[in-house]
Parts: C-alpha cells; structure tokens; sequence
C-alpha cells in the first residue's frame, strides 16, 4: 500500500545495477505467506520461481496473516489457539509469540505498520497490538469480529462483527481504539476492504451473491455488484483502477471496474477459492484454493492464470511481501510437482509398487521418517526390490509420490507405508504430493 516507496525504491535498483555497482543493493525477490489451515502451518512462497521454499509450523488454526509494510515481519493469528505469531521474514522463523483473546480471527495492519488489529472473536473485541513492543495497547467491544479493514489514512478501521443479532460494521478510531459508530447489517459480514482513494468499503455478506460498496462519506449502500456464489475476500490493485472478488461456488476471481461498479470478467481458479495476495505493483495476484489445496498464480495485466502449485492443505489466508513483482512463467520443467493440476488427486497407477497404509508400530525400523515437513534420510541407498518404509511422524498427511515408480497416497499421522525398491537400478527422486517442496531421493543399486 506504498506505491510511491515502491516506485522510488525500483528506481534505486534500476540505476544501482546500470551502474554496476555492488550486488548487496539488490532486493530479494518478494516472498508469499501462506496459512495452511489444516497443516497448522505457514507456507513461504518464492514468487520468483512459484515454489514453496519453506513452511513454518504456527499453532492450531491458522487463520488471520497480514505483512508490515517494509515486508520484515507477518503477523499471524491462530484461532485454535490465543496467539498471534510474529515471524521474522529474514530468516522465516517464529520470533515472538503474543497473547490474546480467544479465538482470534482476522488481522488488519496500519498503512504505516505501527498496530496490527486482531478481530478476537471468542472474546467479542477488537485488539491492537503495537508492532513497536509486540504488546496489545487497547481492547474495543465488538461482537464477533471476524474480519477487519483499515483507511489508507491509517485513521479508521472498520470491523465485521457476525454475532447474530448484532451483524454490523462496527467503526473503530485506530488512535484512541473507541468506537465511533456502525453499520448495522442483515447478514453476517465475510471480508472487507477498502478502496484506495478511501471514498468506499467493499465487503462481502453470507448468503448474499453480490459485493457491497459502502460510500464512507455517507455511511449508505452505495451499490451492490453481482458475482458469483459465495462471495468472499474482496480487494482493489493500489492504482485503483481493477477491483477483484472471490467467488467461491464457481472458484473463480470476479472482476470490477471500480469507476462503473460493474462486472467485467471471472477468471478461473482453484476449488473454493479463500483470499487473494497482490504484489505492491499490482502485476500479479494469488489466490488461494483451500479445497484444491493449491495457489492460482494470475498475470493481471492478460488476467491469465499461470501457474496453480500445490501448497499445503487448506490455505486459506495469504499476503506478499512489497516489492517487485517477479512471478515466473511456469517453467516447462522436468519437475513433474510445478505442473500439477487442481484436483489431481495423487492417485495415479503405481506399478511395481507394493503398497499398503498399515500401522508403524507393527514392524521394524522404518527406512525413512517423515516429519516436520521433511523425509529423513534425504537420500538412502537400497537393493532393488528390497523394502523401503516410510513412517509419518508428522500430525499432518503426507504421502511419497515417484513419478511412474511409486505413489503413496496419503498416509496418514502416525502411519507407514512400505513400498517394494523398483527392479531398475537407478536413482529415483521423491516428493510429497501434498508439499511439492518436500523432496527426497532413493538410489536402487
Ligand atoms: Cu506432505
């Protein structure tokens, strides 16, 4: 939400490496975070190369997740838990851990990242923690706030309480956290934002196919927008000028034109579509599909989807760093995990695979364990047709998926799967169909 920092920043890079001068100056590429509802984790998304670099384990419920604006922090909440995570982005670590109500639900930043909102949902308020101290410095009642939206000002935020009886957009001073009105609702309010230039709110109501425009000069309904069904995160490029909503029944990004408030075009994502992530140039969006269990990368200047990479299970919230938009083409690669379809269940043939899901317990050491995210060894030398065991000690699904070799299919936590080495000496790489970036390789002599 910086566009001009953002512009004089690229002209910096442009003439630093003109001029030859030294590499250090050059920024990272922008990196997407990606809550993994049902992994319990955050996913790093490289948007240079459209590949998971890395998942962070958070607590129980990932659910809000919004980036401070110099791209250095992501705070995420957990609604299974009465935490907010703060994880450094330099070195993709948990660093702080800060208490709040229960069952926090969404987060919202300042546009000068100095308070980040918590809609805590279990505990009816409004939190603000200053991202100085990590502390929270006030608490404001509202019932049920699930989602939250903030000014560009930086002055007001605008919560969506759902508790029945009271649907309402409750109006917050973000300085002195007291709530300075609302808009009473008929439907319980989903996700919200608001436009750019500050003149209107964009939100989204259950049960309602149509995008809402609130005129915040006159607190009125402006207009509604009809989209498609089951509307969700809706949300505007920083020049204005493209709004977009998810459409969670035909899994598609609906677009507007602001100016007109008119439907202009869907694009096709995933399956039930949650949220969408943009660079700050507005270049390119990610959506994420939480039952596809993927993330559909969208060139929008030809609105064209591509690249859908599988991510983790459940995503469901995601933000991206500022910066540069960097989004590769889909490489025509010999990765077989970077060009997985939607949908593709991993349950291809597996000739030569002896296969079956038992229990670990039963039998020996297992060849390769499975867990936090990774197999362990790396890589194992066998004999051909010797048997090879793979144990999930992980509290999430995985599976080992070889192209044309072996296919897994999930197993489950505290499960094994026990394959046959392929006859064909060689070297076989390995990953998990469900986190592409979990890779291993088993050598047959
Ligand atoms: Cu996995």
């Amino acid at each position: 939400m910086h566009p001009s920092r953002f512009v004089v920043g690229l002209g910096l890079l442009a003439g630093t490496l003109l001029s030859g001068a030294p590499a250090h100056a050059a920024a990272a590429p922008p990196k997407a975070y990606i809550g993994l509802f049902k992994d319990n984790a955050v996913a790093v998304f490289d948007t240079s190369t459209n590949t998971v670099m890395k998942t962070i384990p958070i607590p129980t419920g990932p659910h809000g997740l919004v980036v401070t604006p110099d791209g250095r922090w992501v705070y995420a909440s957990s609604d299974g838990d009465s935490v907010v995570s703060v994880i450094d982005t330099s070195t993709d670590s948990v660093t702080d851990t800060i208490q709040v109500g229960t069952t926090p639900h969404g987060l919202a930043i300042t546009p000068d990242g100095s308070k980040v909102l918590v809609a805590g949902f279990g505990t009816d308020s409004v939190e603000a923690i200053d991202t100085g101290s990590n502390q929270v410095v006030w608490q404001v009642n509202v019932p049920q706030p699930h989602n939250i939206a903030i000014t560009p000002d930086g002055k007001t935020a605008y919560a969506g309480g759902q508790a029945d009886g009271a649907q309402q957009l409750a109006i917050i001073d973000i300085a002195s956290g007291a709530e300075t009105g609302s808009v009473p609702l008929d439907h319980a309010p989903r996700a919200l934002n608001v436009s750019p230039d500050g003149e209107y709110l964009a939100y989204t109501l259950a049960g309602v196919d149509a995008l809402q425009i609130l005129d915040l000069g006159t607190r009125q309904l402006d207009t509604q927008i009809p989209v498609g069904v089951s509307p969700h995160h809706p949300l505007f490029t920083p020049d204005g000028k493209l709004g977009m909503v998810i459409a969670q029944g035909p899994g598609s990004l609906d677009l507007f034109d602001p100016a007109t408030f008119t439907r202009t075009g869907s694009i096709k994502v995933g399956t039930m579509p949650h949220w969408i992530g943009m660079t700050s140039d507005g270049g390119w969006a990610y959506v994420t599909n939480e039952n596809s269990n993927d993330v559909s990368v969208i060139n929008l200047s030809d609105r064209s989807v591509t690249a859908t990479v599988p991510v983790g299970n459940a995503p469901r919230k995601i933000v991206v760093q500022p910066g540069a938009s960097a989004s590769a083409a889909p490489a025509a690669s010999s990765d077989a995990m970077s060009t997985q379809t939607p949908g593709a269940a991993a349950s291809g043939a597996t000739p030569g695979a002896a296969a079956n899901t038992a229990p670990a317990t039963t039998t020996g050491a297992s060849d390769f364990s499975i867990a936090s995210f990774a197999f362990a060894p790396k890589s194992l030398t066998v004999k051909a047709g010797q048997s090879v065991t793979f144990t999930n000690n992980d509290a999430v699904a995985h599976t080992t998926t070889s192209p044309n070799a072996w296919d897994s299919s999930e197993i489950q936590p505290g499960s094994s799967y026990t394959l046959t080495a392929p006859p064909t000496p060689g070297t076989y790489a390995f990953h998990c169909s469900i986190h592409p970036f979990m890779t291993g390789t088993l050598i047959v002599q």
